[in-house]
This record gives structure tokens, sequence and C-alpha cells, in this order.
């Protein structure tokens, strides 16, 4: 028998690498010590955060799983996890900035650039310098994205893109854009193309009002004829298997981070019940207190043995997309419901600033929609169970 640990029940902590663990404590100290101090304010504020890019960059938070020799870490996509899970431990926002990053720009690059594709961007991006953005929803083509209507025409040795992406994570301050659209050239399939700020007729305002995920600034991006040269084509990906590529692995960074969201909600509810007293004694000596706490420690748990597992197979070339929809859509739904959970258990207090919880439960909204909804995954799995496609 060993003693218990609530805050790592099924002691995730002995599951790691001695590396995993040094990538896992250099994104707490970054986490607690550079963004927790700024969160409440550019959530508030809805503030562009752009000069957290360098920042990371340089903690090491930036492309975690690419080869060092294009300025990755070249770890672990169980490192990559434990990464996601501390920043959004803080916010999922600040998490979206460096997924986007790291799995949407970064990976299409590695896994479907050519040679000087990789030179170019990689170490700009993974170091800070450059931020990315991952342009595949459109306006009519959000849970259905092979109906985007986006396309590349030939021109020349190059081509000309006509179309609009909504809802794009960093895309107002971006350098890189990492857009899809179906390609005349190439029979109407999808192929993805790498676009730099400052083209002619590239355009990506801000959509300002959100009321989850303040802290991550969030556009469209509007393309009228910008011309590409014929090397912004991603060479190595054609289809809508290049874009669902990328996003197996932000889905599954996604399922740690979401998990470090409730692990902070279950921390804040557990001081809250011990600190709060009501009927002359705490809040955590009633029964329907430790229920909900059991609850929300009890999913966690679960949840992060889950993505661990994905996460291994993964690192050993290993797992199935379908394995992803599980922890992503479990994961972020016990998150969610946690998070309304310590909400509740705050009272008055769980609606203010001070206290976080309604804030990660407001970013959770989002996270519970974007990277496939949560019903949408049900179906794939639906899917997966019966062989009938059901969306
Ligand atoms: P379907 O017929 O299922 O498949 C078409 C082709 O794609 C392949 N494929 C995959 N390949 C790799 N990974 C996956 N997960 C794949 N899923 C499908 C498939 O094998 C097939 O290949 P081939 O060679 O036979 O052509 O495709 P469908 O169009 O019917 O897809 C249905 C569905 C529901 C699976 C898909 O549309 C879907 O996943 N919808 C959700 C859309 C979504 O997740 N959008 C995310 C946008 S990006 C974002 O939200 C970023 S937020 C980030 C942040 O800020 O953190
Ligand atoms: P819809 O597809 O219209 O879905 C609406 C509802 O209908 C959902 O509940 C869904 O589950 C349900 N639904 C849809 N189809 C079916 C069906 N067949 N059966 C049953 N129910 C169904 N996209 C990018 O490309 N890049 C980004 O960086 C990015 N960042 C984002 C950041 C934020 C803050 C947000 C909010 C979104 C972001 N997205 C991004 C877009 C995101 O991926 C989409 O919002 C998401 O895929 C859902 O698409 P939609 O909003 O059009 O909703």
């Amino acid at each position: 028998m060993v003693p218990f640990d609530w805050a790592d029940p099924f002691n995730l902590d002995d599951q790691l690498t001695d590396e995993e663990r040094m990538v896992r404590d250099a994104a707490h100290g970054f986490a607690q010590g550079v963004l927790q101090p700024r969160v409440i304010d550019d959530f508030r504020e809805e503030r562009d955060a752009s000069e957290l890019f360098p920042m990371m960059g340089e903690a090491g938070l930036l492309g975690v799983t690419v080869p060092e020799e294009y300025g990755g870490a070249g770890a672990s996509y169980v490192a990559y996890g434990l990464v996601a899970r501390e920043i959004e431990r803080v916010d999922s926002g600040y998490r979206s900035m460096a997924s986007v990053q790291s799995s949407l720009v970064m990976y299409p690059i590695l896994a479907y650039g050519s040679e000087e594709q990789k030179q170019k961007y990689l170490p700009g991006l993974a170091s800070g310098e450059l931020i990315g953005c991952f342009g595949l929803t459109e306006p009519d083509a959000g849970s259905d994205p092979a109906g985007m209507r986006t396309v590349a025409k030939k021109d020349g040795d190059g081509f000309k893109l006509s179309g609009s992406k909504t809802w794009i994570s960093n895309s107002p301050f971006a350098d890189v854009f990492v857009v899809w659209a179906k390609s005349e050239a190439h029979g109407g399939k999808v192929r993805g193309f790498v676009l730099d700020k400052g083209m002619a007729g590239l355009e990506a305002p801000k959509i300002g009002g959100k009321l989850s995920l303040r802290a991550s600034t969030t556009g469209m991006i509007m393309m009228d004829e910008v011309a590409v040269p014929g090397d912004a084509l991603l060479p190595n990906v054609e289809g809508i298997k290049g874009p669902f590529g990328c996003l197996n692995r932000a889905r599954y960074g996604i399922s740690w981070g979401a998990m470090g969201a409730a692990e902070f909600c279950l921390h804040a509810a557990r001081e809250y019940g011990l600190e709060r007293k009501q009927f002359g004694r705490p809040l955590a000596a009633n029964q329907l207190y430790q229920k909900k706490l059991a609850d929300m420690m009890s999913e966690i748990a679960l949840g992060l043995q889950g993505s661990l597992r994905v996460g291994r197979l993964m690192d050993e070339g290993r797992f199935a997309p379908e394995m992803v929809s599980i922890v992503k859509r479990n994961n972020v739904g016990k998150a969610l419901d946690a998070a309304r959970l310590a909400r509740d258990m705050h009272g008055g207090n769980g609606i203010s600033e001070e206290y976080q919880v309604m804030r990660h439960m407001l970013n959770l909204e989002t996270v519970n929609t974007y990277e496939g909804a949560h019903d949408v995954h049900a179906l794939i799995l639906g899917r997966a169970i019966t062989g009938i496609a059901a969306f």
C-alpha cells in the first residue's frame, strides 16, 4: 500500500520520463511565473498578447515535438501534452495560442512541407519570432470543412487564392498563414498553402466581443485574389486528410490542456471549501460538497490516464484518430462539468474574476466547440462503432 495523493491519484508523475518531468516543470514555472500574474487583465481587456510568443519560444514551449534541427525541442507527444496542461491550468486562451503555433502551423510545415519551407519557417516559429495561424473554418463550413469555398486558381507559376476563413486563432497578428483551399489545378482537391503577412489582398481583421477565450486573439482571414508563388504550396499532402492530420495533434494536446483547467478548478474549490464556513463549519465538511470534489478528482485522474495512453501510442506511431476523439471529447466535457461545479461551489464569489473559476468555465465553452464540437466527436465515434456515418 502507498499513501494516497488526491492531487495525483494514479501517480501520473511516476509514469513520466525524466525529460518529460523536466519539460513539465519548465512549463509550470513559465505558466505560474509569467502567465498567471497577467491573465486576469488580459482576459478582462481582451488584450492582444502577441509579445508572449517569443517568451514562450525562449521557454521551449513552441514546437515541443519538432526536431531540434528545425529549432524545436525534439521531445515526446507526452511532453507536448504536459506543456498544454500547464499552460491551460492558467488559461485555455494561452494554450490555444501555443497549440495553434505548434500543432496547426509547425506540424503541417514539418509533415507536408518542402525542405525549403521547413528551413524558412520552422526556426522562427519555434523561437516565437514568427507567429502562425491555421485557416480551415469558413463562415459556411465549420463542422464540415470539406464544404469550404476558398479556391486556389493557377496563376502562371503560382496561384491566386480567394475566399474567407473565420474564427481563426492568432490571425490578426500572424506572420504566417497556413490556409486550406480547393485547388482547381489539382482537380478541386483541398491543398495547403503558406501565406505571408503583407501579401496584397490578404487581410486578417479581429473578431471582438468574445465572452470566452478573451486572452486569445481571434480573427478572420480575407483573401481577395492573393497571388502566391508556386512554392507556397505544401507539396506533400492532398485532400482533406491534410488538415485533419494536424487536428489530430491539436485535439490530443487539448485533451491534456482541458485537464489542466479542470485541475485548477478542483484545487480552487477544495481550498475555498476548507476555508469558507457556513452553518458553523467548513463548506468542505458537507457530503454534497465532498461528492462534487470526488467527482472532479475522479474524472481528472481518468482523463489524464487516457491522454497519457494516447500520447504514448502517438509517440510509437500506433494511434488512431478515434482514440483522439475519445480523449478530446470526454476530457473537455468533463472539464466543463468541473468548471461549472467549481463556479457553483464558490457561491457568489464564483462569478468574480478574482476567483478565476468562471473564466475557466467560459473558456471551456469554446474548447468544447472548436477542433470538432463535442457532438461531432460523438458522431466520429458512432461511425467507428456502427460503420454508419450519421453526419
Ligand atoms: P471523411 O470522409 O471522414 O474523411 C475524408 C478523408 O480524410 C481522412 N480523415 C482523417 N485523416 C487523418 N486524421 C483524421 N482525424 C481524419 N479524419 C478523416 C479520411 O481517412 C479520408 O481520407 P482519404 O484518403 O480516404 O480521402 O471526412 P469528412 O469530410 O466526412 O469528415 C467528417 C468529420 C466530422 C470527421 C470532419 O469533418 C470533422 O472532423 N469535422 C470537425 C471540424 C474541425 O475539427 N474543425 C477544426 C478547425 S481548426 C480549429 O478549430 C482550431 S482551434 C485551435 C485553438 O485555438 O486551439
Ligand atoms: P457548426 O458546424 O455550425 O455547429 C453548430 C452546432 O451544430 C454544434 O453544436 C455542432 O456539434 C452541431 N452539429 C453540426 N453538424 C452536426 C451534425 N451533422 N449532427 C449533429 N450536430 C451537428 N477554426 C480554424 O480553422 N482555425 C482556428 O484557429 C480556429 N480557432 C477558433 C477559435 C475560437 C475562439 C472559436 C470559437 C473557433 C475557432 N475555430 C477555428 C473554428 C471552430 O473549429 C469551429 O467553430 C467549429 O469547428 C464548429 O464549427 P461552427 O462554429 O461552424 O459550428
